[in-house]
């Protein structure tokens, strides 16, 4: 799929305030700026138009705004986050979405996920029942996906509690092809697939995203960047360092559509 338009948000003052079980230590948020300025920089690089979304002061964990919605190339769907400081970011960005793909869906109580639960391995999705996404949600997407022509299968994350969301421990980077973490749940569910599994010490490295001609991955892990190049792959690193310290990888920083001209 060739992504046309990226919408992020930034990080605000309180940013530090947000969720985190990483024990790294809080984050700096003039790091942190910058790292997100040179992550709009890099979706710009793959061709893409990119709105970066003022901060919202309300939500400290608001600029991972790939958790409170999924974008597909039939409609958007507003999510209902799992974690309860989360659940209302999807009011401001309901509109913003709305002006991208017209009318938007969105996941009612008692239904509950996260965007980052939400892997599409090109029209078949992956959804992770972990500790922000309960069946209830996982089945209204399932139902919604389905009605779209998708098919959607779900995944137990309960005996993963190192992996926060789904997309913590597999990237789809091609047609056939994912990066996962060593032990990634449900592996049946990949056959038929070539997995590229990080090494030991690169866990953080399996959530990359592929766009268009490059695959962003976060910089400092060597051994995954050099497999990837090596069957390929453009990649850009990028420093992500104050982003881990609050449990977000890469995907969770942007959402990425697919906009026909007109
Ligand atoms: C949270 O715990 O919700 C945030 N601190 C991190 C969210 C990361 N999102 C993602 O991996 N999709």
């Amino acid at each position: 799929m060739r992504f046309t338009h990226a919408i992020l948000r930034v990080p605000g003052q309180h940013f530090a305030q947000g969720l985190s079980s990483a024990g790294e230590g809080p984050p700096d948020l003039e790091r942190a700026l910058e790292q997100h300025a040179a992550y709009a920089d890099a979706l710009r690089a793959c061709g893409l138009q990119v709105e970066v979304l003022p901060a919202d002061l309300d939500h400290p964990d608001s600029c991972f705004v790939e958790d409170p919605a999924i974008v597909t190339e039939a409609g958007a769907l507003l999510t209902r986050p799992g974690a309860p400081s989360r659940l209302g970011e999807v009011v401001t960005l309901r509109p913003v979405l709305e002006r991208y793909v017209g009318s938007v869906s969105s996941i009612e109580a008692p239904g509950l996920l996260d965007g980052g639960d939400v892997c599409d391995l090109g029209g078949r999705f992956l959804i992770g029942l972990s500790g922000r996404t309960n069946a209830e949600g996982a089945g209204q997407l399932s139902r919604w996906l389905e009605a779209r022509g998708y098919q959607a299968e779900t995944v137990d994350l309960a005996d993963h509690p190192r992996l926060l969301h789904l997309k913590t421990g597999i990237s789809a980077i091609d047609e056939g092809r994912v990066v996962t973490v060593p032990g990634f749940p449900a592996a049946r569910l990949l056959d038929g697939m070539e997995r590229i599994e990080v090494e030991a010490g690169e866990e953080y490295a399996a959530n990359c995203i592929r766009v268009n001609d490059r695959v962003l991955v976060p910089a400092g892990y060597p051994r995954l960047t050099e497999r990837l190049e090596g069957l390929g792959y453009q990649t850009l690193p990028l420093p992500m360092s104050e982003f881990r310290r609050m449990d977000g990888g890469l995907s969770c920083l942007s959402l990425r559509l697919s906009l026909r001209p007109g």
